[in-house]
């Protein structure tokens, strides 16, 4: 009997993919379990963002409704190779002093700054997990304010803070500056509504030592019963969540989509009105090495971006592809019978239903690959 060699999946431009060949031998399918790497982001692969994954958001927030983001915020973001790259295996976000005025803009003056806000939002979402991140910071001082940080996918039905928000981590506030510790004061908080009322919680942590120029990993525990983060496994801040209708924290039990940003002022740093008073140096650099979700036993990735779990085998003569699919999402199953072919050819269309489906191919060559693209 045949069975099912899986090569290796990945992910490749344009759509999350996944790669498998089927030979003759033995099955090598590598299996997930509890607290495994679900999903990562390596930055291997550039000199842009990989579109299956990252979106972002542009210019300085007029176009929806809150100019300078909510916050008074000085830059516009772009998409930008100059303000966000992927590069040695590293996204940079890059923060630059340069004037674009874009429509609604106030003045000349006001927007003297770019940066970007990278996103994955309608690519990935995620409830409940464990990330992680590991992040090189520039020297904040005075009036850089970079995050990473979470949204509730809901947020284009209900808005913000109906939404819900969690900040693995932010820098650069007011307070650290005025105390002399903005590249060692780490915080993080959450915010969502009661009855249309804002609420937030947040805690922050002083480093002894500076956090920028060099890396650092930033880390967010996501259960039913709390959410928790850490920097390099120092503890931060801990919000129960075990009863959401005690504390209107539904939305912290709902999918999120990540992001990450450099802003340039804005209420948090406390530098507004007067670009003048950011006398952080430019060009100033946010890398990240990586970003990685592990399993903590109730974790669910949704979205084209979302791991498959695809697996193949040989069922008498034909090769059964298997996969988990989310209602909602189509996926085109593509093969090859030699990789130097230069196009994949369709296979089937699948939709989704939110439950693991089977393909079956009657595959007559000894080798097969397949390519399956959510979308
Ligand atoms: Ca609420
Ligand atoms: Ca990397």
């Amino acid at each position: 009997m045949q069975k099912g060699l899986v090569l290796r999946t990945t992910k490749s431009l344009g759509r999350w993919k996944a790669l498998i060949v089927v030979v003759g031998g033995a099955l090598l399918a590598g299996g997930t379990s509890a607290e495994t790497l679900l999903w990562s982001e390596e930055f291997d692969v550039g000199p842009a963002l990989d579109p299956s994954t990252w979106t972002y958001d542009l210019g300085d927030g007029c176009a929806v409704g809150i100019c300078g983001w909510g916050n008074n915020e000085f830059q516009d973001y772009t998409s930008d190779p100059a303000n966000v790259r992927v590069e040695g295996g590293e996204m940079i976000i890059t923060a630059l002093r340069q004037t674009i005025n874009g429509p609604g803009d106030p003045g000349p003056d006001a927007y003297n700054f770019t940066s970007a806000r990278a996103k994955t939002q309608g690519r990935l979402a995620i409830r409940y997990g464990t990330i992680e991140a590991r992040i090189q910071l520039p020297d904040l001082a005075d009036g850089l304010w970079p995050a990473f940080w979470t949204l509730g996918t809901s947020i284009t039905s209900v808005g913000w803070p109906a939404c819900g928000e969690m900040d693995i981590f932010e820098m650069g506030s007011a307070g650290a500056i005025t105390e002399g510790v903005v590249n060692r004061r780490v915080g993080s908080t959450a915010h969502w509504d009661i009855g249309g009322n804002y609420a937030g919680y947040g805690e922050t942590y002083t480093s002894p030592t500076d956090l920028n120029d060099s890396f650092h990993v930033y880390r967010m525990e996501w259960t039913p019963t709390y959410v928790t983060t850490y920097i390099d496994g120092i503890w931060i801040w801990t919000i129960d969540i075990s009863d959401p209708a005690s504390f209107s924290g539904e939305e912290f039990h709902e999918p999120h989509f990540m992001i990450l940003n450099l802003a340039v002022g804005g209420n948090y740093t406390g530098i507004t009105g007067n670009s003048a008073n950011i006398t952080a140096t430019f060009p100033a650099e946010y890398r990240v090495d990586w970003i990685r979700i592990y399993d903590n036993g109730f974790t669910e990735l949704s979205g084209p971006g979302a791991p498959i779990g695809l697996s193949a085998s040989r069922v008498g003569s034909d090769v059964e592809l298997t996969f988990d699919t989310q209602a909602g999402l189509s996926y085109e199953v593509l093969y090859k019978t030699d990789l130097s072919e230069p196009a994949w050819s369709l296979l089937q269309d699948v939709v989704g239903n939110g439950t693991t489906m089977s393909v079956y191919d009657p595959v007559a060559s000894s080798a097969a690959y397949y390519l399956i693209e959510a979308q």
